[in-house]
């Protein structure tokens, strides 16, 4: 059954008073794009076909307000975000316009006359899947968050042609597909070949005199391709306005090449044609960890070059004077991806519009602002300058300027502080000279910006501690948030609906008046609705994992996620050791099965393709999942699921199901976490540590209503100072020897001892991140949660409360937080 929602006290959705918003109307339009787009007839079509024609059908409601929102952003000249991101994890757009264009019954109804189900023809949808994880997802929350708030933004990132691959197993182990979601067109983008924009890479610099006689610079490249615009449209919830997204991808550019190598190497141009098109081929899958790779520097190039000369050319009116650029445009750095866009605004605006250095500097800082994701010292980008130099030689010139007069600041500053210049220069000579992105960010950056308030106060006292000291008022946080329109209100139609019946439905995009429901946690009515609505969506996704992946969930059971990348930080390992550590003491009668919470531990996690530890946690967890799931002796109560390839779509329906949020990385570890956030949204507890967002979740929703367990950062730092032994924990702790034990007993690999050695010998050598230490903390409060739990009525409570409470975490605070403290920009209407 559809669920119905009233936008409440908002303007109705974008198309209400279009006499095409009816049953008919619709039908006009997708049979005309059955015929004209597909080319296939009603009988003849195919699920696909009419996905397609849906689809496209569907984004003609949004079009007219599109080229509205151009002409507006026009006449208005107020300033654009320029968003500029290596990764959008869109997740599948079909439902999404849908809700923004209030089409979802007529479609359902109109599709319904037909014979076709709008759920199946939703099936044919594959996500793009642009993006890692977090940082890939963020970005798609502010931009759908921007254009709700009727705020002019452009993101802009790159058209991969294969997005972030696809999972499965094979015996336990992962093996990675490539993701091939163009295969079938998307039928979201507009491409635009006239568009194209040029971009050149390596060559060399010459100098060169004007025509006043003054001496400048001028890059001469080797060769170039071209960048083609995609647009997307991204349309606002309960508004005119839609946005876009323009991604970008590489076509090789003849005349350039062949005019360049004509008398030389014919076949040499020739190749690095074929070269220049693999600019845009793949995501790179490291989520957390870039491995400094030629081809990712000019991935970060290509964009931001396109997206640059794009907005200069094509989104200002002539002759605008480029002295007030930072007027008009704020480019916000998702992390350092995007950073080399820095050195090429100064190229622009120097070699191209014959800035002086001083102005062309003045009006970069005004341009940027730069966002930190990481305190993983692995993550923070570094350049070789050998590389950088080769492939944009006259960016690696402008790089060496803008240092040279960022240490004469820094020594006028700090005289005779010779050591804090050489920790604050934007190149370093060691291991070998390279740049750091992150200083040459902050260098240019008007703010720098950590995404939670743990992790901007580790930003400012840790990673960038000279920084902070030499320029404090650049330093600020703003939390993370996540868009209430995909992860409440179209993932979580029950809960929508019993909300909106409660409080209005004004809380889609004003997430705070979720606050309303605060004291229905005391109506014993209130919670048997929410918990049916709980009920309801564990119920959904049996039907999903068993269509899926072959799964079946028991039934009943206290559902625990921890979906999210597979990496050592987060702690996937401590959570399946709780399992075996359960598991074992049932074996060893130190428990008697009927005292166990019947439990379904549900893992989702990619590991990057390269990063061998953690794909072999992925191995011993689906290990363990194979016999615990099979023991007998548990009598159905404890059991694992891994569904293959977590993605957004999985998400929108785990998360609505999920009891148990698991949020357990290393105090210090997780920026901010946004996983996190849905989850206690949609009223889950979280089991978790002060870690991220998670310290701002508790905070909210208080502590008897969130579980906590684990070292501090403080503590997790004075343990690693001290010297931290995990042999010796193991040695101490008798529950979590016999636990370790198991597993290298050889029971989860058909009597084979050793086969985790390398998970095992990990822990018990190093446990980088202090799993060990946590343990037994974490047993405990996975305790607490049991005892919770056989209350219902008190577990209800306390989820009713994490969603009343968690408001605060919707992406539209988060971006009201960018414009007012920021990008000092606002709506266009
Ligand atoms: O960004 C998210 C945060 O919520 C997470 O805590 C954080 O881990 C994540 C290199 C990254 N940080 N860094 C990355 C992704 C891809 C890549 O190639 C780094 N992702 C995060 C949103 O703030």
């Amino acid at each position: 059954m559809p669920v119905s929602v009233p936008n409440g006290n908002d303007p109705i959705a974008v198309i209400a008073d279009d006499p095409r918003h009816s049953v008919s109307g619709f039908t006009t339009e997708f049979i005309r794009e059955l015929h004209n787009r597909q080319g296939v007839s009603l009988r003849d079509a195919s699920l696909h076909d009419k996905f397609q024609a849906t689809a496209s059908a569907v984004r003609h409601y949004m079009v007219d307000e599109w080229l509205e929102t151009k002409d507006k952003n026009a006449a208005a000249k107020q300033k654009t975000v320029g968003y500029l991101s290596a990764e959008y994890l869109l997740g599948p757009q079909l439902d999404n316009a849908l809700l923004a264009t209030d089409l979802t019954e007529i479609v359902e109804e109109s599709l319904a006359q037909h014979g076709i189900d709008l759920a199946q023809v939703r099936e044919q949808e594959v996500e793009p899947g642009l993006g890692n994880g977090g940082l890939g997802r963020l970005a798609a929350c502010f931009i759908d968050s921007l254009a709700t708030m009727d705020v002019p933004c452009i993101g802009y990132g790159i058209r991969y042609e294969y997005g972030i691959f696809r999972q499965t197993f094979v015996d336990g182990h992962q093996v990675e597909e490539a993701d091939k979601w163009l295969a079938l067109e998307s039928p979201w983008e507009f491409v635009h070949p006239e568009n194209a924009v040029q971009v050149n890479f390596a060559g060399h610099t010459e100098t060169w005199t004007d025509e006043t006689g003054r001496e400048r610079t001028r890059w001469v490249p080797g060769w170039g391709v071209q960048g083609l615009p995609y647009n997307y449209l991204v349309p606002g919830y309960g508004t005119r306005r839609v946005n876009t997204l323009r991604l970008w991808g590489a076509r090789a550019n003849n005349q350039f090449d062949l005019k360049t190598f004509n008398q030389g190497d014919y076949v040499e141009a020739v190749r690095a044609q074929t070269f220049a098109e693999n600019i845009s081929k793949v995501l790179y899958p490291e989520d957390s960890t870039p491995q400094g790779k030629e081809l990712r520097l000019q991935q970060q190039y290509f964009f931001v070059a396109c997206s640059l000369r794009d907005f200069i050319e094509n989104e200002l009116e002539p002759g605008f004077d480029l002295h007030r650029l930072g007027e008009r445009i704020i480019f916000q750095l998702n992390d350092t991806h995007p950073v080399i866009a820095v050195p090429e605004l100064m190229r622009i605006l120097i070699d191209e519009k014959g800035f002086e250095w001083d102005e062309a500097w003045e009006v970069t800082k005004s341009c940027f602002a730069y966002t930190c994701h990481t305190l993983l010292p692995e993550a923070l980008e570094v350049w070789p300058t050998e590389l950088l130099g080769r492939l944009l030689p006259r960016h690696m010139q402008i790089i060496n300027l803008i240092n040279v007069s960022f240490m004469a600041e820094v020594r006028a500053t700090f005289p005779g502080d010779e050591e804090r210049a050489l920790r604050m220069s934007i190149v370093t000579e060691h291991p070998v000279q390279s740049v750091r992105m992150a200083h040459l960010a902050t260098v240019a950056g008007s703010k720098v910006n950590g995404v939670a308030a743990l992790h901007s106060q580790l930003l400012r006292d840790k990673v960038l501690p000279d920084f902070s000291a030499l320029w404090p008022e650049k330093f600020t946080n703003v939390t993370n948030g996540v868009t209430p329109r995909r992860f409440v209100r179209q993932s979580n139609p029950g809960l929508s609906a019993l909300v909106t019946s409660r409080i209005g439905g004004g809380w889609v995009k004003h997430l705070d008046q979720f606050d309303g429901l605060e004291p229905l946690a005391d109506d014993a009515g209130f919670r048997e609705e929410f918990r049916a609505v709980k009920a309801a969506n564990k119920e959904r996704l049996r039907e999903v994992l068993h269509k899926r992946d072959g799964i079946d969930l028991p039934e009943g059971h206290l559902l625990d996620v921890m979906v999210k990348r597979l990496h050592e930080y987060k702690r996937q390992t401590l959570k399946l050791l709780h399992v075996v550590s359960l598991y074992e003491q049932v074996l060893s009668g130190k428990r008697k099965v009927e005292d166990l919470t019947p439990r379904t531990v549900v893992f989702g996690a990619k590991a990057a393709p390269g990063y061998r530890l953690a794909k072999d946690i992925i191995h011993l967890i689906n290990s363990v999942a194979a016999v615990v799931n099979r023991d007998p002796r548990l009598e159905g109560r404890l059991g694992i699921a891994f569904p293959a390839n977590y993605n957004v779509t999985l998400a929108e329906k785990l998360i609505p199901a999920a009891d148990l949020s698991e949020q357990i990385s290393l105090a210090g570890m997780e920026a901010s976490g946004t996983g996190n956030m849905k989850f206690a949204l949609n009223g889950a507890l979280t089991i978790g540590t002060d870690d991220g967002a998670n310290v701002e979740i508790r905070g909210l929703v208080g502590d008897d209503n969130f579980f906590l367990f684990g070292m501090d950062e403080p503590a997790a730092a004075a343990l690693r100072e001290q010297g931290y032994r995990p042999r010796s924990i193991y040695e101490s702790d008798e529950t979590l020897r016999a636990t370790i034990d198991l597993i290298e007993s050889g029971i989860f690999s058909g009597g084979r001892g050793g086969a985790f050695g390398s998970v095992t010998s990990a822990l018990l050598d190093e446990d980088r991140f202090m799993a060990f230490a946590d343990f037994a903390s974490y047993l405990e409060a996975q305790e607490a949660v049991e005892a919770k739990y056989a209350d219902q009525e008190a577990w209800t409570r306390s989820a009713i409360l994490n969603v009343a409470r968690t408001g605060y975490f919707s992406s539209d605070r988060s971006m009201r937080d960018y414009l007012d403290r920021i990008w000092h920009a606002g709506p266009v209407v």
